[in-house]
C-alpha cells in the first residue's frame, strides 16, 4: 500500500487504518480517499486480514468531514462525481466488505467523517466525540450516504432533525439512539474495536462474510442516488459558495437562499 495519509498495520489478523491528517482534522481529501480505496481492497482480498478498524489521528478529531478546501469551487457535475467516486470506491465498498469494517471515533466525526463511520459495521465512540452532519450549514446536503445510512441506523425523525439543524450530538446522546454501538473512554476505543473482531475472529469466515452480504442486502434502494443527484445541484447555489467562503475565512455565513 502507499500509504502518505494512512497509518496501516496488520496486527493479529486485523488492520488497522489510522487517518494521518491531524492538522486538518483527518479531513478527507481526495488522496487521503484514494488510499483508503487501495486498504480497502487489500483488505478484501487478503486472507490474512480477518478485520478492520479506522481510527483518527489525535485526540480531537476522527474525520472533521470530507476536505472543505479541495471543492470549495466545485461545479454541481464535479460535485457529483466526487460524491459518486467516493460512493464506489470507499463508502459502500467498506459497507458491501467481506470483511467487517469497525471505527473507532475518537473524536470529532462530522459530515464525511460521521459518513465514513456509518459505512462501517460497526462504531465505538469515545466519550469526548461529537457526531453529526453539518453539511446544510454549507449549502450542501451529506453526499457521502449519510442521508439514507443515518435514517436506517436511527429512523427518519432523529435523522431529519440531525441533518437540518446541523448541530452535532454527544456520544453518549449517539448510544442512546442507535447511532455507535458502545461509548468508552477515549483511550480505550481501539483496544474495545479490537476486542469486538477478536470474537469475530473466532467465528466461520464464510459465515461471517454472508451475514454481513444479508444485512447489508436489506437496505440497499434507490436513495442513494437521489442523494448523489441532489448533493450534486446544491454545488450551484450562491448559498454554497457562502456557506464555503464563510468556513474559510472564519466567518459566520449570511444565507439567502438562491
Ligand atoms: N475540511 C478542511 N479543513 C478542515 C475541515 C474540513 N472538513 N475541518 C477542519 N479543518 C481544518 C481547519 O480549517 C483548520 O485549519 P487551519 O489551522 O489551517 O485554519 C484546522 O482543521 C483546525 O480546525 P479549527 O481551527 O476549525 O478547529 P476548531 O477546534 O476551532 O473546530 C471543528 C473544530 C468544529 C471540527 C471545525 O473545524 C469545523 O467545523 N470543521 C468543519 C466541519 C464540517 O463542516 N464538516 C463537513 C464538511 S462537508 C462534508 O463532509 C461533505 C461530505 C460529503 C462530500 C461528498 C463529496 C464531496
Amino acid at each position: 500500500m502507499t500509504d502518505q495519509n494512512l497509518i496501516t498495520a496488520v496486527r493479529e489478523n486485523i488492520l488497522y487504518i489510522t487517518i494521518n491528517r491531524e492538522k486538518a482534522l483527518n479531513a478527507l481529501n481526495k488522496a487521503t480517499l484514494a488510499e483508503l480505496a487501495e486498504a480497502i481492497t487489500f483488505a478484501n482480498t487478503t486472507d490474512e486480514v480477518r478485520g478492520v478498524i479506522i481510527t483518527g489521528s489525535g485526540e480531537k478529531a476522527f474525520v472533521a468531514g470530507a476536505d472543505i478546501k479541495e471543492f470549495s469551487d466545485y461545479t454541481g457535475a464535479q460535485g457529483e462525481e466526487l460524491a459518486r467516486k467516493g460512493h464506489e470506491l470507499v463508502f459502500n465498498a467498506i459497507e458491501n466488505a467481506k470483511k467487517p469494517f469497525i471505527a473507532a471515533i475518537n473524536g470529532f466525526a462530522l459530515g464525511g467523517g460521521l459518513e465514513l463511520a456509518m459505512a462501517c459495521h460497526i462504531r465505538v465512540a469515545a466519550e469526548s466525540a461529537k457526531l453529526g452532519l453539518p453539511e446544510v450549514s454549507l449549502g450542501l446536503i451529506p453526499g457521502y450516504g449519510g442521508t439514507q445510512r443515518l435514517t436506517q441506523l436511527v429512523g427518519k425523525g432523529k435523522a431529519i432533525e440531525m441533518i437540518i439543524t446541523a448541530n452535532p450530538i454527544t456520544a453518549h446522546e449517539a448510544e442512546k439512539i442507535g447511532l455507535v454501538n458502545y461509548v468508552v473512554p477515549q483511550s480505550d476505543v481501539i483496544a474495545k474495536a479490537t476486542e469486538i473482531l477478536n470474537f469475530v475472529k473466532k467465528r466461520a469466515p464464510l459465515a461471517v462474510s454472508a451475514a454481513l452480504k444479508a444485512v447489508v442486502a436489506s437496505l440497499n434502494n434507490e436513495g442513494y442516488q437521489v442523494e448523489t443527484t441532489l448533493f450534486g445541484e446544491c454545488f450551484e447555489t450562491e448559498d454554497f459558495k457562502e456557506g464555503v467562503a464563510a468556513f474559510v475565512n472564519k466567518r459566520p455565513s449570511v444565507f439567502l437562499g438562491k
